[in-house]
């Protein structure tokens, strides 16, 4: 049987009227997505709702997001792990565990390490998706108050519908986006894996482009959600760091560095003459967590397969699947959306 995850400690026993409290207030956020907001049919099938200006796949959070905003709170020393879906999550997530918990299990002792037992989305769960969702957590609350300092959380909430606490305590955001043209690729060879899984009608890499321009490709307006991070970057770079999937894995322990620096956990000189950066970035290599039997096996949030996280883990595949009117498509959107802000996708 696998092990349990580490944050299940978050869902303790409650009493029958705090259960029945808390399932008050999932049905209240139910009937607010059914009743105030734009419905639409999302591309597995499943309903998607638009929320302050997002589309929002029920997939992936379903009530969460709301649940976020009124019941998580930050604390300063919280790091959370924000990214558009398909953009490098599950690889940052395994960075910032390895570096945040390099003291209690150090990165030279592999074979021994959390990240060989559990997917990094077990690990450091998704706020919405996870915690706060409705359909996983059986219409609990959880009680991240028993977490120790320091918590790593994700999301994919955009950074204007995080909830205000966290730009309140100074907690610290790292981001990453990826080359717009390899996440909707990644994107489209996920879709289309789940469709057939899930007996859809097929589809082609050009119907979900048509979906992705429109916004609604399971988290809607990526190059949006991708500015709102970038803007807070420039306005408070203490407390949001914006990283490329791209350059990352062009010079990984440059990044490497620059994120455990971000965190408050700077390499020592002695760390790094022991090869600790090294260490960490073959721990958390695309070779090394695709070929592990957890996330061959596995289940992850929502029913999705661990092994469905990890595909080709390369820059420049969309060059295999866009054609060039799809790529003459995509920027002339980017060009559109991004043009002035500095930011280049
Ligand atoms: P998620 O939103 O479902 O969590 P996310 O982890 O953000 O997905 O992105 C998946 C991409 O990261 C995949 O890219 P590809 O489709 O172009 O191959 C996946 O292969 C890649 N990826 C996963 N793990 C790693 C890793 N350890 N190193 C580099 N890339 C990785």
């Amino acid at each position: 049987m696998a092990p349990n995850a580490p944050y299940e400690i978050c869902f303790v026993p409650k009493s029958r009227e705090e259960e029945e409290e808390d399932e008050k207030i999932y049905k209240r956020y139910k009937e607010i997505i059914a009743t105030t907001l734009p419905i639409a049919g999302g591309l597995l099938g499943e309903p998607m709702y638009q929320y302050q200006g997002f589309w929002y796949s029920s997939r992936v959070g379903s009530v969460g997001p709301l649940a976020v905003q009124d019941h998580f709170r930050a604390r300063a020393s919280d790091i959370l792990i924000a990214s558009i879906p398909k953009s490098g999550t599950t690889w940052l997530k395994s960075l910032a565990f390895a570096v945040i918990n390099i003291k209690s299990h150090p990165p030279s002792v592999q074979q021994q390490h959390p990240l060989h037992i559990f997917n990094s989305h077990d690990l450091v769960p998704m706020l919405e998706i996870r915690l706060y969702n409705n359909d996983f957590n059986g219409n609990r609350i959880p009680n991240l108050d028993i977490l120790p300092s320091p918590r790593l959380f994700g999301t994919h909430m955009p950074y204007t519908s995080l909830p205000q606490s966290v730009t309140l305590s100074g907690s610290r955001i790292v981001y990453i986006c990826r080359n717009i043209k390899d996440n909707l690729v990644s994107m489209s060879r996920f879709i289309i894996k789940m469709r057939l899984a899930l007996s859809l009608e097929p589809m082609k890499v050009e119907d979900i482009l048509e979906w992705f321009c429109k916004g609604r490709c399971v988290i809607g307006e990526v190059i949006e959600h991708a500015l709102g991070y970038w803007k807070a970057s420039l306005e408070r770079p203490q407390n949001v760091l914006f990283l490329k999937y791209d350059k990352m894995v062009a010079e990984p322990a440059l990044h490497l560095k620059r994120i455990a620096e971000f965190m408050g956990c700077p390499f020592s000189s002695m760390e790094e003459k022991e090869g600790v950066v090294h260490q960490i970035i073959k721990l958390c290599s695309f070779e090394n967590l695709s070929n592990l039997e957890v996330n061959k096996t596995g289940l992850s949030d929502g029913g999705f397969l661990n092994r469905a996280y990890f595909r080709k883990g390369k820059v420049g595949d969309s060059a295999n699947y866009l054609s060039p009117k799809m790529m003459e498509q995509l920027d002339q959107i980017i060009e559109q959306k991004l043009h002035g802000s500095g930011l280049t996708l």
